[in-house]
């Protein structure tokens, strides 16, 4: 059942409003422009992004899924039984079920920053498993998280699907799973997707549907500014660019200016040339070796790693 939720984080809607505005302005005045992705996920861009993952051209979620839903019985025998397992950024938790179903865990712990989206999933998640202990935590998991004291006494399992590590410049993944490891424990193991480096033309693909609804994801943060910043950008002007990046190993977003523009957000004034971009994500594609090596410098050693029969992606095993 559903435990009373705990909000460690109670950050209200103009904390929220301060944070974009601060990081929209700081990026806009960058010589190359930018925008964290984390700010993709308002209502609409929630809404795009579970319409990429059904896109035939976005491999990730079905090579993860198909990997948890195979190697389920292989997961538990090295997790044990009796963990807690804590979901870090919950979301809507579709790849959960395989997880709980294989591993059998003692409780759930799903921490999400969007309390909204946790309460329903939780109670959803619940629902579906009625003997399951659920305890929501509305939580930055970014920075070390306070877990419910039912649990304290139980060794953890931390489930960090997606590749949403991916996102994350090396320096900043590493302060995460630095952070995880501080929020679980001595003891605890760390499951994590991470995408593969693989012919670019694929990648390019997977982040450039032909649909163009990850275009549609990438321009709706401009959108969002208009909205909430009071912003005056000028959305046709801008085209979604994915370029693969080979040095630094990651998929890049663009969104591209077709024409010089002069805007405002937030009662400041920016320009943009033509053909000059808007840098609003990275998605960092990883080999075995270099996965390896950035889950030892965040405080984790890697114990199994499972590809899906395409070998597309990547799901580890970890341990504190
Ligand atoms: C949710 C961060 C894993 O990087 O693949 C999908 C987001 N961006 N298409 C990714 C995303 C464009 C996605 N993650």
């Amino acid at each position: 059942g559903l435990r009373a939720g705990l909000r460690i984080v109670d950050e209200d809607a103009d904390g929220v409003d301060r944070a974009f505005r601060e990081d929209v302005l700081r990026g806009l005045a960058q010589r190359q422009k930018a925008v964290p992705s984390r700010w993709f996920y308002d209502e609409a861009g929630s809404r795009l992004f579970e319409d990429i993952t059904a896109l035939a051209a976005y491999y990730p979620t079905r090579a993860e899924t198909e990997i948890l839903a195979r190697r389920g019985s292989e997961i538990a025998g090295l997790t044990g039984e009796g963990r807690a397992v804590v979901e870090f950024g919950s979301g809507s938790s579709a790849k959960t079920p395989h997880l709980l179903r294989a591993i059998a865990p003692a409780a759930y712990v799903p921490i999400d920053i969007s309390g909204d989206f946790l309460r329903k999933s939780s109670a959803a998640l619940a629902a579906d498993f009625p003997g399951l202990a659920v305890f929501p935590v509305e939580a930055d998991f970014t920075k070390p998280v306070e877990l419910p004291g039912l649990v304290a006494g139980l060794p953890k399992l931390g489930f960090f699907p997606g590749s949403t590590i991916g996102n994350l410049v090396p320096p900043t993944a590493v302060d995460l799973l630095r952070s995880m490891r501080a929020t679980l424990g001595d003891g605890s193991q760390l499951l994590i997707g991470l995408d593969l480096i693989k012919d670019p033309a694929m990648l390019v693909a997977a982040y450039d549907d032909a649909e163009g609804v990850t275009a549609a994801f990438n321009l709706n943060l401009l959108d969002r500014i208009n909205r909430e910043l009071d912003g005056d950008i000028p959305v046709a002007a801008f085209r979604h660019e994915a370029r693969w990046n080979d040095s630094l190993s990651r998929i890049e977003m663009h969104l591209v200016a077709g024409s010089d523009v002069d805007f405002e957000v937030a009662g400041q004034p920016f320009a943009i040339r033509a053909g000059e971009s808007i840098h609003t994500e990275n998605s960092h594609k990883y080999e075995p070796r270099g996965s390896t090596m950035l889950l030892l410098a965040g405080g984790w050693t890697p114990l199994a790693r499972w590809t899906d029969s395409q070998e597309r992606f990547s799901v580890v095993l970890a341990e504190a």
